[in-house]
């Protein structure tokens, strides 16, 4: 797998790898004719007895190179040299063997190594693979790998075989040797996302053991023995699994395969304690590492990547097995037994809400209130502290990890009078920044000062560090230094703004790019940023470890598109949770109508990035479909012309579809769409006849829909431009913009007109303020505006009166032939004299004249036929219009008739036809 992935990796980089062979006699099949006979163009080091090429075992060809075991503490071995570009990442491979007839013994060991040297052949820096040191079954490949530092000409392969005190002995074969040049670090700060996200997928795809388990910790740069899983490693993995089979970087089939393998070792062979998960688990075994503890919050870590993977194969594919593995998994969970809730704010308060929201063993909602939430404006004594205030915990991952899944930064509670947890969080990252740079120059005695630190290089969090796993943090900021100091040595974290990309984009993604530039040569392996490293300190770590490549990959994929929060946000039992928790969103709908003038979303500045036009504006006194009475007239003089509607870092991760209403002035008019995100990316959309509700653009007003997934590639969560573009000159009329989407999440438009909204497709998220409902029909109801302008049909129905004054949140659909909104909540507001009939002939119903759906109406006519469910009525046009009065008495065919129904349409054979339903006996007057 890893290989097939770098493939793919290589094939799209802008640099590819260099094609040609950096080593000569790799496979080492020429020598040099001595005795013993060396490899040729390779040199030897040490005494020319503890080496020679072999025929006895061999990779490929009819050689290998065989060395023994020297003296005590002596290494010998052969090398080669290959022309090294600084700031290139080389990976050396090759394949080692230790046969049990002559086994490396003792202290004695085989391996490689990478090294960089400057013209002067000083050693710049070096880096070995793991050793072998026993017999193996045969050939096995290994591995190291390394950018090559600033000044560096030269690079070296080596292959070695050492020992330490006695005893020692035996001997190791080396074959088929590959230095391969995989490029220079990524140069813009889109490739350096895309490649970390690659990378820490990389790990969580390639460092899962045959049960699906994704590995605790890994080596950066070479193999390694590491067995244990961590069981939030698995949590963050199964999230970026989803993503990657998004990005095609694996099939939908292989994701779906190994989520199930991993959610079914954890059902099935993991052993349990009231539903809570080991800490650590045996990759190979998936029974609990020795001494490893039951976690509460490791467990919701995992539950959380796994019910998002359920959303995930569900929402978007239909595919509920997921789903219900990973429940089944959240369900057995007693939360009360180990986990009553929390005391103090940290990361803790995800699982809070997951055990509020647990429908098996839920903890009751007061515990969201019961924890001290540390806010540091009422703490700090330092004055510095007061420009960040926040929820206060001195280790940044606390304040990153419930929101790498979940969204809060429209969400308010009781709590969030001052700031919401997504400011809390922002406003640690800056504040962890700020730590770290005044702590890299001298401020008096009790203030430690490390050189490691800078404005691009900062970041305290949990990690390793020179002296083992430690929690980094910021000084407790009620108390003054050096009392109140968190740890602190000079360690920088990389997945400290890696982790917060989403919530300081400005200042976390230059310092992964300063990071990468600088320090690459010692931090950038296989899988992106080793954990850790310390500059004071000269100590930079080996190891990735999962949670943090977790951190990194959900922060970037909520900053690039939303996803991890998008789908999230749709697990019934986190809404549940935020529900019972008195979350309410305030998130901003998005409706341009063009009413108020001038509309504060269009910029002057807009217009001039898109060539020659202008907007202006035109009253057409409206009233049906079209929300309000003023439209936007969008004018080119030159082709690809037009006008842009400035949106103001609009959140588009919860919406799906762009919807507006259009009419030409001439009729087949061809406009573009351009839609810009925050970073300046673009991407533009031709309207074909699939966006179109009637197939081009002409002079009758009609529905754009385009869904967002046409605009490929822009940041989902920051939107800051749409232009409309006309391909030639001309103009054509816009109202009624919007973004809006099925998820509960979704902005809903706030309309005015049931009858904009029926024009509207299915799945807008809708809230229609002041309707008067028109009757009550049981399983849904018909409302219409007080000016009886429209109306439409709502599901469900039941308990409203004609007259009830309303409010309805909800979605747009069709239902038997008819369009309606399928309603989240209704709320009343009090009542008044119900509507009064239109008058409108039986065929005028649906096919002529104002548009009467959901109003009551009153219509008249011969009755000329008896129907199942209602009978059908004749007008002197002769056209028929089917009355529906189910367990209502008919009247005689023949008899003429007054009918006061409300006018709907149902699905017959020939299609959507219009109705008149009614309800009571009273409805119906026969006349004669
Ligand atoms: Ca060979
Ligand atoms: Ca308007």
């Amino acid at each position: 797998m890893w290989r097939i992935l770098l493939a793919v990796i290589l094939a799209a980089a802008p640099c590819g790898p260099l094609a040609a062979a950096l080593l000569v006699n790799a496979g080492f099949e020429t020598g040099d004719g001595g005795t013993p006979s060396d490899p040729l163009y390779w040199t030897e080091y040490g005494p020319d007895l503890t080496g020679e090429r072999s025929s006895a075992f061999k990779r490929s060809g009819g050689w290998s190179a065989k060395r023994w075991t020297g003296g005590d503490y002596q290494e010998y071995g052969y090398y080669q040299d290959f022309p090294a570009i600084p700031g290139r990442e080389y990976r050396l491979t090759a394949w080692l063997y230790s046969p049990s007839s002559d086994p490396l013994s003792g202290s004695s060991y085989a391996c490689l190594k990478l090294e960089f040297l400057s013209p002067g052949g000083a050693m710049l820096l070096q880096r070995e693979s793991l050793r072998l040191t026993t017999s193996n079954a045969g050939f096995e490949e290994y591995l190291v790998s390394a950018v090559a530092p600033l000044g560096a000409t030269k690079g070296r392969v080596v292959y070695a075989v050492g020992a330490g005190s006695a005893p020692h002995g035996g001997a190791a074969y080396c074959d088929d040797v590959t230095v391969e040049d995989l490029g220079p670090l990524p140069a813009s700060d889109d490739a350096l996302l895309e490649e970390l996200q690659r990378r820490a997928f990389r790990f969580f795809w390639d460092e899962a053991g045959p049960l699906g388990l994704i590995k605790d910790r890994a080596d950066n740069f070479r193999q390694d023995r590491y067995q244990h899983s961590s069981i939030a490693s698995v949590g963050f993995g199964l999230a970026a699994i989803c993503v990657a089979e998004e990005r095609g970087w694996i099939s939908r089939e292989q994701a779906r395969q190994r989520i199930t393998l991993t959610l079914d070792t954890l059902a099935t062979k993991v052993p349990r304690q009231h539903g809570f998960f080991p800490h650590f688990l045996d990759t190979r075994t998936g029974q609990p590492s020795p001494g490893t503890e039951y976690s509460t919050i490791d467990t919701a870590i995992l539950l959380y990547g796994a019910l998002f993977a359920g959303s995930w194969f569900e929402d978007r594919y239909g595919d509920a097995s997921i789903r219900q593995a990973a429940e089944a998994l959240y369900h057995a969970v007693q939360w009360p037994v180990l986990h009553p809730g929390s005391s103090i704010y940290s990361e803790y308060w995800m699982m809070d809400l997951l055990a509020i929201g647990s429908p098996t063993y839920p903890l009751p909602p007061s515990v969201w209130d019961a924890f001290s939430r540390n806010f540091q404006d009422n703490l700090a004594t330092r004055p510095a502290d007061r420009s960040y205030p926040r929820f206060f915990y001195p280790v940044l991952f606390v304040h990153q990890y419930p929101q790498l899944f979940l969204d809060m930064r429209f969400r308010r509670d009781a709590h969030t009078a001052d700031l919401t947890y997504y400011e809390s969080t922002r406003n640690h990252t800056l504040s962890n920044r700020q730590y770290c740079i005044d702590h890299s120059v001298f401020a008096g005695f009790a203030h430690p000062r490390f050189q490691t630190y800078s404005e691009h290089c900062w970041g305290l969090t949990a990690g390793d560090g020179p002296d083992g796993y430690r929690d980094y943090g910021e000084a407790l900021p009620w108390l003054p230094e050096p009392q109140g100091t968190w740890l602190l040595d000079g360690t920088v974290l990389p997945h400290a703004p890696g982790g917060s990309v989403a919530f300081a984009p400005e200042v976390c993604i230059p310092a992964l790019r300063w990071m990468a530039q600088t320090y690459g040569h010692r931090i950038w392996g296989r899988y992106g940023f080793s954990d850790a490293f310390n500059v004071d300190r000269n100590w930079w770590a080996d190891d990735v470890i999962g949670i943090d490549l977790g951190a990194i990959f959900l922060s970037i994929e909520n900053y690039r598109s939303g996803s991890i929060w998008r789908w999230t946000m749709r697990i019934p039992a986190i809404r549940r949770a935020l529900a019972l928790t008195g979350f309410v969103t305030g998130r901003q709908a998005a409706l341009e109508d063009f009413e108020s003038a001038p509309p504060g979303v269009w910029g002057s500045g807009c217009e001039s990035e898109w060539g020659t036009g202008f907007l202006s504006y035109e009253e057409t006194g409206s009233k049906g479909q079209l929300p309000g009475s003023r439209v936007a007239r969008i004018t080119a003089s030159t082709p690809g012309g037009g006008a842009g509607i400035c949106l103001g870092s609009l959140d588009l991760t919860y919406t799906d579809l762009l919807v507006f209403f259009i009419r030409g002035q001439q009729g087949g008019e061809r406009l573009t769409l351009a839609l810009r995100d925050c970073d300046g990316r673009e991407a533009a959309v031709p309207l074909t006849e699939e966006h179109l509700s009637q197939g081009s653009i002409g002079t009758e007003w009609q529905v754009v829909s385009v869904p967002l997934r046409a605009f490929y590639g822009i940041r989902r969560p920051c939107a800051e431009r749409l232009a409309f573009l006309l391909q030639e000159p001309g103009s054509v009329l816009v109202d009624g913009v919007a973004f809006s989407g099925a998820h509960p999440d979704a902005p809903a438009v706030p309309l005015s007109s049931p009858g904009y909204v029926r024009s509207l497709p299915s799945g807008v998220s809708v809230a229609l303020e002041n309707l008067i409902v028109t009757d009550d029909f049981g399983p849904f109801f018909y409302a219409a505006r007080p000016d009886r302008a429209s109306g439409i049909r709502v599901q469900p129905g039941g308990g409203f009166t004609p007259g009830d004054r309303i409010s309805i949140r909800g979605t747009v659909g069709s239902v038997d032939g008819e369009s309606a909104v399928f309603a989240a909540e209704v709320s009343r507001q009090g009542r008044v004299i119900p509507l009064q009939p239109v008058a409108m002939s039986a065929a005028g119903i649906g096919k002529t004249g104002p548009d009467p759906l959901g109003l009551r109406v009153r219509s008249w006519g011969q009755v000329s036929g008896l129907e199942q469910d209602g009978f059908r009525l004749r007008d002197g046009s002769g056209r028929e219009l089917a009355v529906i009065a189910p367990s209502l008495p008919k009247p005689a065919p023949g008899a003429f008739v007054i009918v006061t129904g409300v006018a709907g349409r149902r699905d017959t054979a020939q299609g959507s036809q219009p109705v008149l339903r009614i309800r009571s006996p009273w409805d119906v007057e026969v006349v004669q």
